[in-house]
């Protein structure tokens, strides 16, 4: 596989999954914070309180990914830790943190790519209503300010938010992620926030960093494919499945075309989301890059005349119960180059798997041999190679993650890091797929 001279190859993490040190230098409480703290809803009862301590070993970190030959690393910074009150008093020690990040990241040669916002809301805002609350928009706008203020002479590759529709669905109406919410009409709306968050944050990033910035968004996505590509009836399923997609139809739809997709406003009824005039424009402003995340499929069979969707029990799943599929990712590719006519280059901002790894040991040398993670690594890398070849701006691909890290909901029960942590010791062991992902990053 050949890819482009100046292509991308990065690793991304996230700041709760992996910073721990909550309590240090006045960083103030995150809803996920809170939700672990809530019995039952962190499926082994843990929390990001330490998870990888990279808050403290950052710097090896940067060497870490400088051995995998990571030209860029893709993070997000807390909110909390720089706003602790997510509006006003601003924490220097926060900014501080992520001022000598960046500057050690160039200084290894690795571009950063920041995202601002990865899920941990400060608790101060969610007792004003957080997401659900109009208002946000505009402390998003303030927050993205401050960090395009303090980093934008040096980051020029920005991120507003990081899979809105985890951020609204799967948070206020699925409930499975803080603030752990089961309100349909809320849920709606505070998609509708998200996006007005993110075009108020690229007009205050653009308008704040004193480098040309390039920012975009980072949207999740499942394609809808039939179960038997040979059955009419299978493709018809996954077309209509395609019809009523949230992930297009919440988020592609309004950032791409400046409308939400009218079958899900007509199912919606009376929870379909206030929009005010000027909120579609806001909405649909342009974004210099879309950011990716895929990671699986869903598969659709017809009955009576509905998608409904099945397990494919004869394809190979990961420990998420995810199913594996490669060329979900080239179909997704394929798509979205025809939805913004080819003029939005674009990046796989994460794709991974999660595998029980076990680590063997030899002569006092310690591996992984991770060969289901390294194969679904190589055959998504194919996936977005191919989609290349077809004419497909695809500027670069962030494997998911850099290392084991605590995976929300599920804990620390799910391992998707190309590098193996040892949580009691905080030492990090490079797996075969992390060697795998070297040599594609590697030239030579
Ligand atoms: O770990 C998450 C990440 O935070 C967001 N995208 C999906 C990953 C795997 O579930």
């Amino acid at each position: 596989m050949t890819f482009p001279n100046n292509f991308t190859w990065g690793v991304a993490t996230s700041s709760y999954q992996i910073e721990g040190a909550v309590n240090e230098d006045g960083r103030g409480q995150s809803i996920w914070d809170d939700f672990c703290d809530t019995p039952g809803k962190i499926i082994d009862g843990s929390s990001g309180a330490a998870a990888c301590d990279h808050y403290h070993l950052w710097q090896d970190d940067i060497k870490l990914i400088k051995s995998l030959n990571a030209n860029a690393y893709r993070f997000s910074i807390a909110w909390p830790r720089v706003l602790p009150d997510g509006t006003g008093r601003v924490e220097r020690r926060g900014l501080d943190f992520y001022d000598k990040l960046v500057d050690g990241l160039l200084e290894a040669g690795i571009e950063p790519y920041a995202t601002l916002y990865h899920w941990d809301l400060p608790s101060a805002l969610q007792y004003r209503g957080g997401w659900a609350n109009r208002d946000i928009a505009e402390w998003f706008a303030d927050y993205a300010s401050l960090m395009a203020r303090t980093l934008g002479d040096r980051v020029t590759q920005w991120m507003t938010i990081n899979e809105p529709w985890c951020v609204s669905f799967l948070s206020h109406e699925i409930g499975e992620h803080a603030p752990g919410l089961r309100n349909g009409k809320l849920a709606r709306q505070a998609a509708h926030h998200t996006l007005l968050a993110h075009g108020r944050a690229m007009q205050a990033v653009r308008a704040c960093a004193s480098q040309p910035a390039k920012v975009g968004i980072v949207l999740n996505y499942e394609p809808c494919l039939p179960f038997d590509a040979n059955n009419p009836d299978d493709i018809e399923a996954a077309r209509l499945a395609d019809v009523q997609d949230p992930f297009h139809g919440w988020f592609t739809c309004p950032v791409f075309h400046s409308y939400y997709s009218p079958e899900l406003m007509a199912q919606s009824g009376t929870d379909a989301p206030n929009i005010q005039p000027g909120d579609m424009a806001l909405i649909a402003q342009h974004n210099d890059f879309l950011g990716i995340n895929n990671y699986t499929v869903g598969r659709y069979r017809l009955q009576n005349g509905q998608p409904v969707r099945v397990r494919n029990q004869s394809a190979e799943h990961t420990l998420m119960d995810w199913e594996v599929a490669p060329e979900g990712l080239h179909s997704l590719l394929m798509r979205l180059h025809q939805e913004t006519r080819g003029k939005v280059p674009m990046y796989v901002t994460e794709n991974g798997s999660s595998f029980a790894d076990q680590l063997v040991s030899t002569d006092g040398t310690s591996r992984i041999h991770d060969e289901r993670r390294a194969a679904y690594l190589l055959g998504h890398v194919e996936a977005t190679h191919q989609a290349i070849q077809k004419g497909v701006d695809v500027r670069g691909y962030f494997a998911w993650s850099l290392m084991d890290n605590f995976e929300w909901a599920k804990g620390y029960q799910q391992w998707f890091g190309i590098v193996h942590v040892d949580y009691a010791t905080q030492k990090r062991t490079i797996k075969d797929s992390g060697w795998a992902f070297k040599k594609l990053a590697s030239r030579d």
